[in-house]
């Protein structure tokens, strides 16, 4: 056992994912660290996004802004998209739309430019965030890593992001070029992971954002194997497999994720009870956070935190907190975990 593996396997975090008898739930929500906290705007300091989350200092501050609130792991700051920038294809963040390459891959020679195997090097800023994170931090926490699954990063290389249809389309008319597409960002990604948690990560997540829009059929081709391959790939460290609200649960509980997030349309218990060897991360509707009052935020994670039944449980949400979410909210979904007392 490295050290970074004897220090990550007492967190509380990492015992609740053994499905251990845990003191209380631990609590993080997807994209905890972002333009909701406005501490976050203020280091922020004009610059893009991919210049800020290469630069290591402030990257690692993000991450570690939302430990105020008492959240039981730190998610490293950077996105789903830094790796196929590691691979060869430079992307930029346009306002209102989100990642965007400087020139989709359209043509088999574009793909085939994608390094499959890009050397930790080639994001070192991430790795060395990661150490600067642990290095910062007065009280030992746990690291998360993370990245997107083949087919929600493929939608973004290719342009298409959550356009399902224009995604689809692409697939249809270019399939040769999608097929590789997917096998080079699986074996990147493999990679990728088994160097976060070589370094010291504590578990990671598996993001399939759009993967919830897909037929049945599609997600048996273009989804759930390459979670099988990826989540059997990078061992050693709780894997964490999310989709946003994915109508396949029967599949998620197929691929050998530890952890499962769930969405608002899963109940918590009803999966509990179907599948007691599972660990459920989730589920309260960032909605709520969104729109409505600490007593409403209040009585959703209650009951949230009841239906989980207080083990193999991490308490997040169905989907990440929204940039309008008052930073109040935010301080009692948090503050609701730690006070709870089943
Ligand atoms: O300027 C900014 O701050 C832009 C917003 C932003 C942030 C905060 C982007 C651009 N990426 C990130 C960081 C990020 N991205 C994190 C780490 C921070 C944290 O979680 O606290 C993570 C986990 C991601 C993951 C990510 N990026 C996903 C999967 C999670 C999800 O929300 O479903 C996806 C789909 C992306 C793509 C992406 N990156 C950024 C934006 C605005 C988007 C979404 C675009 C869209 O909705 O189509």
């Amino acid at each position: 056992m490295t050290v970074a593996e004897m220090k990550n396997k007492d967190h509380l975090l990492v015992r609740a994912a053994r499905g251990e008898a845990i003191e209380r739930v631990p609590v993080w929500a997807m994209r905890q660290a972002g333009r909701w906290d406005p501490e976050f705007h203020k280091i922020r300091s004009g610059l893009g996004f991919y210049d800020f989350s290469e630069n290591v200092e402030l990257a690692a501050k993000a991450s570690i802004l939302p430990v105020r609130f008492g959240v039981d792991a730190v998610i490293l700051f950077y996105d789903i998209t830094t790796l196929p920038v590691s691979m060869g294809l430079p992307f930029s963040l346009q306002p209102n739309i989100g990642p965007v390459p400087a020139s989709p891959v359209r043509t088999l020679e574009a793909v085939l430019k994608l390094n499959p195997y890009p050397q930790p090097e080639t994001y070192s800023h991430v790795t060395r965030m990661l150490t600067q994170v642990q290095k910062t931090l007065d009280k030992p926490m746990p690291i998360l890593a993370f990245a997107g699954a083949p087919f929600t990063v493929a939608t973004y290389c290719i342009g298409t992001g959550k356009d399902i249809n224009a995604t689809r389309k692409f697939i249809q008319e270019q399939p040769i070029i999608w097929h590789e597409l997917l096998e080079r960002l699986t074996s990147a990604t493999i990679g990728f992971l088994k160097t976060m948690i070589a370094h010291g990560a504590c578990a990671y997540q598996l993001f399939d954002s759009w993967a919830g829009m897909l037929t049945e059929k599609e997600y048996d081709l273009w989804a759930q194997p390459f979670h099988r391959r990826i989540l059997a790939g990078a061992t050693g460290a709780p894997r964490i497999l999310f989709v946003k609200e994915c109508p396949y649960l029967h599949k998620q509980v197929e691929t050998g994720a530890d952890i499962i997030s769930l969405g608002k349309r899963n109940d918590l218990k009803e999966a509990r009870d179907k599948y007691p060897h599972l660990v459920f991360q989730g589920n309260v509707d960032e909605n709520i956070l969104r729109t409505g009052t600490p007593a409403e935020v209040k009585i959703a994670v209650e009951e949230c935190l009841r239906k989980g039944g207080g083990t193999r449980h991490i308490l997040n949400l169905n989907h990440g907190v929204d940039r309008t979410t008052p930073v109040a909210n935010f301080e009692t979904f948090v503050k609701t975990a730690h006070e709870f007392k089943g």
